[in-house]
């Protein structure tokens, strides 16, 4: 299948709009030749360092700028995080990911701890993912060499609205990033949130950075927002699930081969339109009974759905 990163805004905002029919047939044809067995990735979240953070994001529950109501938890240690890692492992996942409310990284005790928690994720044999804001070219390189399977750092939306949601760094700050995580050998995990009051044009011209990368990013993060009481987008009303259904479906043609993720949001949601994400191109999906600050399917009922929808866990 022939990979393309030269998508422009016109031709993702095309799909985007298409009769909903022929998007997911679409969205099918590639997935069937691209992941024939649809096999699904158990991917399971811990927020190691919850909330505090400097950052402004206006539908974060983390940022010190939002009166979010916040369970105070204090930051956890190598030993913990191992312990739910071992524990997520048991339930089936195949890879963990860790969350830190910051900024940035900076060098000292915390991330010497994140480098041994992600030496101990790859020694269980799971995939290690860590989200931690920005970071510099030689703490890239320390967590490649700790084994790191993958950095989330998501772009969120696309740039013209970006600076509605966030003003204490810039789209072209988040891209640096990605260009150090690339450079230093580790894999993206970038995505976005829909719902948050942008236009269609704006998650177009998300999808269109996204796949105008080269190599597309290995995995794709779709999160319908949450809205979380104390933040500005707190009123919000939730995101249609047909809505994360297109998205996932024209993620899922524009890059064949990378992980789309249905992310945050799924509590909302049926089991008619998970099903029908999972047809569009989904194949991984946030397995565990907690995101990083709100509730996520018990692991039970994701199970059940797996196998109502007859695709592999894998
Ligand atoms: N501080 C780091 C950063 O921003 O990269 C890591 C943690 S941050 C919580 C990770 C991602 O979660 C954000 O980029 C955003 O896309 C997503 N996210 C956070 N709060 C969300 C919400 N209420 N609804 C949907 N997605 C959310
Ligand atoms: C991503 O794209 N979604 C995850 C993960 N990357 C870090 C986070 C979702 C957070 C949802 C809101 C919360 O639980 O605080
Ligand atoms: Fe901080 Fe990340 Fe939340 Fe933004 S999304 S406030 S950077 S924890």
């Amino acid at each position: 299948m022939q990979l393309r990163h030269d998508w422009s805004r016109q031709d993702v905002l095309a799909l985007l709009s298409k009769p909903l029919v022929d998007l997911l047939w679409d969205a099918q044809v590639v997935h069937r030749q691209a992941n024939p067995g649809y096999r699904v990735q158990l991917a399971s979240l811990l927020s190691v360092r919850t909330g505090g953070c400097q950052e402004d994001c206006a539908y974060c529950s983390q940022s010190m700028h939002n009166p979010a109501d916040l369970e105070v938890k204090p930051e956890m240690d190598v030993e913990a995080v191992l312990g739910q890692a071992r524990q997520a492992q048991r339930s089936g996942a195949h890879r963990f990911c860790m969350g830190w409310a910051w900024r940035e990284i900076r060098d000292g005790a915390a991330f010497d701890a994140m480098v041994a928690m992600v030496e101990g994720v790859r020694a269980m044999g799971m995939e290690a993912c860590v989200t931690a804001g920005m970071l510099n070219d030689t703490q890239a390189d320390r967590l490649a060499r700790a084994g790191l399977t993958a950095y989330n750092h998501n772009l969120d939306t696309g740039p013209e609205f970006y600076d509605r949601i966030i003003s204490t760094r810039t789209y072209e700050d988040r891209l640096e990033t990605l260009q150090r995580v690339r450079r230093a050998g580790i894999g993206l995990c970038c995505g976005g949130i829909i719902g948050m009051g942008e236009s269609l044009e704006d998650r177009a011209a998300l999808l269109t950075v996204l796949a105008g990368m080269d190599p597309h990013p290995e995995s794709v993060p779709i999160n319908g927002l949450v809205a979380v009481k104390g933040t500005p987008l707190e009123a919000r009303a939730p995101v249609d699930a047909l809505e994360l259904v297109r998205m996932v479906a024209t993620a899922r043609i524009l890059m064949p081969r990378s992980r789309v993720r249905l992310s945050a949001g799924r509590q909302g949601m049926g089991r008619d339109a998970q099903l029908l994400c999972l047809l569009a191109g989904a194949d991984s999906i946030f397995y565990g009974n907690a995101l990083l600050t709100t509730g996520n399917p018990a692991v039970e009922t994701d199970r059940a759905l797996l196998a109502l929808a007859g695709v592999t866990a894998a």
